[in-house]
């Protein structure tokens, strides 16, 4: 049997959990078909998910159509929930991205579709809720083939949109069009269209097959999920068109680990796909980061909440592994896979997590640092001075669903201080950092950096310009090592950023250096280099996209100045103005509010974050040191020795 992963994607409340409810039922895996509406589907069964009805987590649904069984994963659309998307789609074959007739093309639909561009994953369109009243098919047609592509194919055409009665049908000249379609990319059949010679049906087929796999083309569906209507065709197609699993059981290992959960009887489940190789009960299974390895004690498959034990993962298939407590969402057993990731989610916000009762510090903690595991972008800083819990995240709605969970699961009530914004710091100029660290003995670490600054959305960059006789590559090595934890925090208390370090000078010394010498040592280095170039503050912005009545424009535009942003001119359209306006983060917080209020719910506000940009001077803030700086010289080496033994 085939295998095929299939990604559900689209932005918020496009219909993506009706649409699986309703393959589940198409392809008999359940008797009803479950509502959002009334939290009783499949794929949205966390309480909070069937409370909310939103999704929140990815949920993996598996059904058989013919002889392919199609391991799907029903992504979460809003953007607080980008994290889980980006982890799904390590994973996919293939993906159905599903656009609102009514909507049409979101700020998260384009996010969606130049990631899936990114990663070369074919593409179904699904043109949804063609039930609802405002639904306009051609200026969504159109709106995706602007935005998205211009090699679009409707399978289908639509009678009764619009409407309750609404049905579609395949479309009149849909083998003109797939031949005039296929005639762009396959030359024999371009041949036969301009000399208007016949084509095979299985020839014409296995082109639009091919087409979708190299994403030259994408067929387009329409149906409403909840009416139960086009999704007959949808499944049909989605065998039709899109490409299933290969890799072969007898080659290396190669898995993805694209979710973490943890299950109160069984413990830790990773959630994978097997790209090549295979993973069965027992096996051992190298971590990555040379954590040694671990055995596979149970190996199970979802669907929905429910899972039967299997036993063995093929190549090419997912499943849920138990028995690898080190592992985290997005690690990567074995050889790297063929896609890679492709970031999307970034936390601009963070928060510092407190107990509602001061004794549950402890379980508080140990709670987030599980979450933490299941989402690493949380990424839970503990700091041990003050005993405080810190996360970052994405938004006010992913907070609400957090305190949520804390309270579902591990039975706390937590509450979260107001966000602040995730500042960065750069290098101002380029500047040198030295540490000699030959007492208290014994210890022997000579560290010595260059410090430069990189352009925006470079990231960090080592390099070291010494040779293996100046200083053994293994200690050269430690200095890279501590990079990340040192540049935590620069001299302003945040994340360094866009910046290269060259290792310039160092020492050891063949019987007093301590093998942890150079972890102790570098932070220091680091640190004083850092103070030496002296450091920019950076602060994060958003694209936003503003919609609304034109005599809401001036208000509006006094708004933007005051938040320091900067616009294009408006387009003015039919009574309505559309501006496109660069906000930092930091003063557009609570703007989508204050504007779906001013508008009464009507307006458009999509946002994208866009990058880090030096903030002007007077504005951003600095944040305190968390825990001990490694200025405080004769503290840091007792702390950072202590801690390294
Ligand atoms: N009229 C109409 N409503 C629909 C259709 N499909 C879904 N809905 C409704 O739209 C809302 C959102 O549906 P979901 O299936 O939860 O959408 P989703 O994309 O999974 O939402 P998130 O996962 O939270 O992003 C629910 O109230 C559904 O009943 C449709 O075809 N027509
Ligand atoms: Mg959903």
């Amino acid at each position: 049997m085939a295998t095929m992963n299939l990604g559900i994607l689209a932005h918020a409340d496009a219909g993506k959990t009706t649409v699986t409810e309703q393959l589940l039922l198409l392809s008999g895996s359940i008797r009803r078909a479950g509502s959002v509406d009334e939290g009783t589907t499949q794929t949205d069964w966390m309480e909070v998910e069937r409370r909310r009805g939103i999704s929140v987590r990815a949920a993996a649904a598996v059904l058989a159509c013919g002889d392919t069984r199609i391991q799907l994963i029903d992504t979460p659309g809003h953007v607080d929930f980008l994290g889980e998307v980006e982890r799904s789609l390590a994973v996919l074959d293939g993906a159905v991205l599903v656009v609102s007739s009514v909507e049409g093309v979101q700020a998260q639909t384009r996010v969606l579709w130049r990631a899936l561009e990114k990663m070369g994953i074919p593409v179904l369109l699904l043109i949804n809720k063609v039930d609802r009243v405002g639904c306009d098919l051609p200026g969504v047609l159109e709106q995706l083939r602007q935005e998205c592509s211009p090699h679009l194919l409707p399978v289908q055409e639509v009678e009764g949109e619009g409407t309750e009665d609404c049905r579609v049908f395949p479309a009149k000249r849909f083998r003109e069009d797939a031949l005039a379609c296929a005639a762009e990319y396959d030359d024999e059949l371009a041949e036969a269209y301009l000399e208007d010679r016949p084509v095979e049906p299985e020839r014409l087929e296995k082109a639009l097959r091919d087409g979708t796999a190299q994403r030259k083309l994408f067929p387009v569906l329409f149906g409403s999920a909840k009416k139960g209507v086009g999704m007959e065709e949808l499944l049909q197609s989605i065998v039709a068109y899109l490409p299933t699993a290969s890799g072969r059981d007898d080659a290396p290992l190669s898995a993805v680990v694209y979710q973490v959960d943890h299950d109160p009887s069984m413990g830790k489940a990773a959630h994978l796909r097997v790209f090549s190789g295979c993973l069965k009960n027992r096996d051992s299974v190298p971590l990555p980061g040379g954590q040694g390895e671990q055995k596979i004690t149970q190996i199970r498959r979802f669907s929905g909440q429910k899972a039967v034990d299997v036993g063995v993962i093929h190549s090419g298939e997912i499943g849920a592994v138990y028995g690898l407590s080190g592992i985290r969402a997005g690690d990567v057993i074995g050889q790297a896979p063929p896609r890679g990731f492709c970031r999307l989610a970034v936390p601009l916000l963070r928060v510092q997590a407190f107990p509602a009762d001061p004794e549950q510090l402890p379980a508080l903690t140990q709670a987030l640092g599980e979450l933490s595991q299941e989402d690493p972008l949380l990424d839970l800083e503990w700091i041990p001075e003050s005993r405080e819990p810190h996360l970052h995240i994405t938004g006010k709605i992913q907070l609400e669903v957090l305190e949520e969970v804390v309270r579902e699961r591990y039975g706390l009530s937590v509450r979260f201080s107001d966000p602040t914004v995730i500042y960065k710091e750069t290098p101002a100029s380029a500047a040198e950092g030295e540490e000699v660290y030959l007492a208290p003995k014994p210890c022997w670490a000579i560290v010595r950096l260059l410090v430069e600054p990189l352009p925006r959305g470079s990231g960090i960059v080592f390099e070291s310009a010494i040779k293996e006789k100046e200083l053994p590559y293994r200690y050269q090595n430690h200095v890279r090592q501590s990079l990340p934890q040192a540049l935590k925090q620069g001299c302003r208390g945040w994340e360094v950023t866009d910046a290269k370090f060259t290792l310039i000078g160092g020492q050891h010394h063949h019987v007093h250096t301590h093998p942890l010498d150079f972890f102790v040592a570098t932070p220091v280095a680091v640190q004083r280099a850092l103070v030496n170039s002296g450091t920019i503050l950076l602060e994060p912005m958003v694209r936003v996209t503003l919609s609304a009545s034109e005599e809401l424009l001036g208000k509006v535009i006094r708004d933007l100045v005051a938040m320091r942003g900067e616009f294009d001119t408006p387009v003015l359209h039919k009574g309505l103005f559309t501006l496109e306006a660069t906000l930092p983060v930091s003063t557009s917080l609570d703007y989508p509010v204050v504007f779906r209020s001013m508008t009464s719910g009507k307006g458009i506000y999509a946002s994208e974050f866009l990058g880090y940009r030096e903030c002007p001077p007077g504005e951003g803030q600095d944040a305190p040191r968390r825990g001990v700086d490694p200025l405080d010289h004769a503290k840091w080496i007792l702390y950072a020795r202590s801690a390294m033994q």
